[in-house]
């Protein structure tokens, strides 16, 4: 750190550092409206990649092909790891796992609002694959250099193995559109009923954002929610169009002057509705969620106990 800004009062050293883009790590000075800001954005990330793990896990036992089947199984498992390392991250800023479970369990804590729609055909793996993976791809490369360190560090991980996630689902909807009509058929209806929630991942309207401003200036976000879904809509057309699918939009068209696409508007009621906790699956979501908590409940206290028992004995030996 340099000699001017160690001189400056918290705040603003605090602020200084962000310009300077140094990292700021778990046991350094922060404003306390930037670590709840962190920890609501943190354990958001974390639920949905929890939650998300419901409508792909739908699949497992239906998965047409045995390799079909170990692929997939893989890319739950690595959800759930990306959950451990963002649940990780968030209890470095002061907060226990077990906080953050309650709150996603009382509707305090959202998690992304496309995993209140139900994964209804096999074509609904491929599209979540492409679709969802590649949103939070575009979203996370950018979040590999926020502000805070163990979360910038958590997301380079996290970003690898989305990228394969991406590609499995893109595979998935390919190999559809090269198979009979009915296939073709499913692949784009999938597309019909994904899209919009897609788009929807990136947030409401930057002028409509809460948080974009604050989150924009600490460097937690790098880049705006209209923008990332920008570079979203760009590079899912052309992927669509390559594979021979349409996507569902009659307002899409490419601007020239621009460069970029023009799309139509999102319904932002459906939005508001869902992230409020009225989608179609979001009672499911969370009944499913205690479910499975509550039922782990006696995994969580053997390994308390034996981690209780092994501090012991540890401490005899010294
Ligand atoms: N869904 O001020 P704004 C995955 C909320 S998982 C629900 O713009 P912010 C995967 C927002 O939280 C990857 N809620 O907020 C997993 C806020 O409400 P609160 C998921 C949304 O934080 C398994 C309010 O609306 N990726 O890929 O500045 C299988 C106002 O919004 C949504 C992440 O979580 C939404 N779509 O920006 C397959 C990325 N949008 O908190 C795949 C990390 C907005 O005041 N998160 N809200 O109650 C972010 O980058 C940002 O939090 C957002 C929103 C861009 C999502």
């Amino acid at each position: 750190m340099n000699d001017n800004i160690v001189a400056l009062p918290s705040e603003e050293k605090f602020q200084a550092r962000i310009d300077a883009e140094e990292k700021i790590e778990p046991k350094d000075w922060m404003p306390e409206k930037y670590r709840q800001n962190l920890i609501r954005q943190i354990s958001q990330h974390a639920h949905s990649e929890v939650i998300g793990e419901q409508p792909e896990g739908n699949w497992i036992t239906r998965a047409p092909t045995l390799e079909r089947k170990a692929i997939l199984l893989a890319k739950v498992q690595d959800e759930a790891g990306h959950g451990l390392y963002l649940y990780s991250a968030a209890e470095t800023l002061g907060i226990t796992r077990e906080e953050m479970i309650d709150r996603l369990h009382k509707g305090i804590s959202k998690y992304a609002s496309i995993f209140n729609y139900p994964s209804l055909t096999w074509a609904d793996i491929g599209a979540i694959g492409w679709l969802v993976d590649s949103a939070a791809i575009v979203n996370q490369v950018s979040l590999q250099n926020t502000s805070y360190g163990p979360y910038a560090r958590a997301m380079v991980r996290i970003c690898k193995e989305e990228s394969f996630h991406q590609r499995q689902g893109y595979n998935i909807m390919m190999v559809l559109m090269q198979g009979s009509e009915e296939q073709r058929a499913m692949a784009q209806d999938s597309l019909n009923r994904w899209w919009w929630p897609a788009l929807m991942m990136f947030g409401p309207h930057d002028g409509e954002s809460a948080h974009s401003a604050q989150s924009m200036k600490w460097k937690i976000k790098r880049r705006s929610n209209d923008d990332l879904r920008q570079q979203y809509v760009d590079q899912a057309v052309q992927q669509a169009h390559a594979i021979g699918l349409e996507i569902p939009d009659p307002d899409l068209k490419w601007n020239e002057d621009r460069g970029h696409y023009d799309f139509g508007e999102i319904d932002w009621d459906e939005f508001e509705r869902v992230i409020s906790g009225d989608g179609l699956c979001n009672r499911q979501r969370i009944a499913h969620h205690i479910k499975a908590h509550e039922d782990g409940a006696w995994v969580r206290e053997a390994m308390a106990a034996y981690d209780s028992k092994r501090r012991a004995r540890a401490t005899d030996v010294a």
